[in-house]
């Protein structure tokens, strides 16, 4: 990318629940800023945010909306992607895209910075952030791979509300006021909404698990699931690691937690898997199982850092080991990951 004192940004999907943290991490971390163009869809017609003590005024996206653009970052979902994105690399602009629309395109580079940062020149204008739950899984497991190759994965996650946006969110809010001012409802069978208070997810989220994200596939299992599978084999670059995931949506506001099962070449033991991560740049580690300390959805929410707890051996298989793996989904899992891109193409 062409080097400049400051580049004009575009942020497509402004106003979403992503939206809002690039405009937090853009001034957070000063990132040099001529323009800002704040891109969403026409319901935001009239809306205005605050970036650097500054109303800017939201502008309806359209495909002539990247003229003078160098960066467009993008999180208004995989078909806007598809559809705007092309125009934004006509007119010139590098694309950090959040969405799913390019991700597992061979061109196209999937990068998580600490991972494979190499990848990223060999861009030809899109440059994909993967999903929330690979990015998250993928800086312990390059940590622990720099020790000994990862042969098989095993992952479970718990996945808060809005990774699937600001208007799950308040579903998910309506749901929990609606039960707690109902007079009973601690007996079996009377903590359900009715059916009209389910709109965004496919069954109540409140009091609940769901054990669906996104829609199914052949083999029966979900997109999610397989963006894991897919994405983590990309990023690592090794199509031979075994991988395998089960995805869950849990009633929490923000931060995926995930457990994850790790099947090594050669024997890691708990010390040296405990420094491999907390040297790793991007990990906190938070162990201390002698003062409860683990990382939890609560606790990472507005963090940047992936948090791994719980570290410990698998006893049932040769070279095998567990661990607890929390993250917010909207800053690592999402907007920091882009942005932090968007520094490396910058840096050249
Ligand atoms: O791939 P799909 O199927 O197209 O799915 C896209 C969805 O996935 C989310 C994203 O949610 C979007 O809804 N998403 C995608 N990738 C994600 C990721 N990695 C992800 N979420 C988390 N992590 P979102 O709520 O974050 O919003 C996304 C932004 O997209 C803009 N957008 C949507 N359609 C667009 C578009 N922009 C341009 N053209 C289009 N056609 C969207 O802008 C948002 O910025 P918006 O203008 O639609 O306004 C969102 C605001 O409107 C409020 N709102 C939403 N629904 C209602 C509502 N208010 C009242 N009533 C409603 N029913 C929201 O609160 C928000 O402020
Ligand atoms: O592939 O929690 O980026 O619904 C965005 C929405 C991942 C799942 C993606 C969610 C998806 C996410």
């Amino acid at each position: 990318m062409k080097r400049k004192e400051k580049y004009n940004v575009a942020v497509m999907g402004a106003t979403g629940a992503v939206g809002a943290q690039f405009l937090l991490l853009l001034e957070e971390r000063n990132f040099p800023i001529d323009e800002l163009h704040l891109l969403a869809s026409e319901r935001s017609r009239d809306k205005k945010l605050v970036f650097r003590g500054k109303e800017i005024a939201v502008e309806v996206l359209t495909k002539d909306s990247f003229g003078g653009i160098d960066i467009v970052l993008a999180s208004a979902g995989a078909s806007r992607s598809k559809e705007f994105l092309p125009s934004a690399v006509e007119a010139g602009a590098v694309c950090v895209d959040n969405s799913s629309a390019f991700r597992m395109v061979d061109e196209v580079p999937l990068v998580v910075p600490e991972v494979n940062p190499q990848a990223i020149l060999r861009h030809k204008g899109i440059i994909a952030n993967p999903n929330c739950s690979t990015i998250q899984m993928v800086l312990p497991l390059c940590a622990i791979n720099n020790k000994s190759r990862i042969r098989r994965v095993v992952v479970s996650t718990f996945q808060s509300v809005s990774g699937a946006g600001q208007g799950n969110i308040l579903e998910m809010e309506s749901q929990t006021m609606y039960l707690s001012k109902k007079d009973s409802h601690h007996g079996i069978g009377e903590h359900t909404v009715s059916d009209g208070m389910i709109n965004k997810f496919s069954h109540q989220i409140a009091y609940n698990l769901i054990p669906q994200i996104d829609v199914f596939c052949d083999n029966l299992y979900t997109k999610e699931e397989m963006k894991m599978v897919l994405e983590t084999k990309k990023i690592m670059e090794d199509q031979e690691i075994a991988i395998t995931a089960t995805c869950v949506r849990v009633p929490v506001y923000y931060a995926h937690s995930e457990s994850i099962n790790i099947q090594t070449e050669g024997k890691v033991n708990v010390s040296e898997a405990k420094k491999l991560c907390g040297e790793f740049p991007g990990i906190t580690l938070l162990d201390d199982p002698e003062t409860s300390d683990y990382p939890m959805p609560i606790e990472v929410e507005g963090k940047d850092d992936v948090f791994v707890g719980r570290i410990r051996e698998d006893e049932s298989i040769d070279n095998g080991m567990n661990m607890w793996v929390v993250a917010d989904n909207l800053r690592k899992g999402a907007a920091l990951n882009a942005v932090q891109i968007a520094e490396h193409l910058i840096a050249g």
